[in-house]
């Protein structure tokens, strides 16, 4: 069976943040279909056209057989065990669980779009992302080093 390499984000600004994303991101280890896991280090910003407190962010990404469509129902099984709700749209959560990248595959479906559609334009996704993957390339977008100069103005900083 092919293998990808999956890029994936992590985030919460609710709760015990750090507890949540550390368990969560021990699920994400153990799904089915994947190997070779890699996390960025963590950063924390303000929130982005969001509400609550500083959000804790990371991008890991690993190897997979697993389809798109059932990583993104994978990754959203693990949000709900964390008690994720979903009250409006960009509301605070105990955790985020993003598909950002698949691959050099641009998929749009009705429940799925990659690359991610926003993560262009936030430094809290770019600046991981970079760290983990220096080189890597958003299909459709260009490099990840060319776009984290048009999210410079954003305030990210290296978790304590
Ligand atoms: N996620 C959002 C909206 N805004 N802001 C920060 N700083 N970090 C996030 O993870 C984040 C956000 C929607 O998923
Ligand atoms: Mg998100
Ligand atoms: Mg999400």
């Amino acid at each position: 069976m092919s293998e990808s390499q999956a890029c994936i984000g992590l985030g919460a600004n609710l709760g015990d943040v750090r507890a949540v994303l550390a368990a969560a991101y021990a699920q994400v280890r153990q799904l089915p279909g994947t190997r070779y896991h890699r996390c960025s280090p963590w950063f924390t910003s303000a929130p982005i056209d969001s509400s609550g407190p500083d959000y804790l962010n990371a991008v890991a990404c690993f190897d997979t057989t697993l389809s798109p469509q059932a990583l993104l129902e994978a990754l959203q099984g693990i949000e709900r065990c964390h008690a994720r709700e979903r009250p409006y749209r960009n509301a605070p959560r105990t955790l985020d669980l993003d598909l950002l990248l698949y691959g050099d595959q641009q998929i749009a479906t009705s429940t799925l779009t990659v690359p991610h559609p926003r993560m262009h334009e936030r430094a809290f996704v770019l600046l991981p992302l970079a760290a983990l993957l220096p080189t890597v390339v958003i299909p459709g977008l260009g490099p990840v080093s060319t776009l984290l100069s048009s999210v410079a103005g954003q305030s990210v900083w290296r978790a304590g």
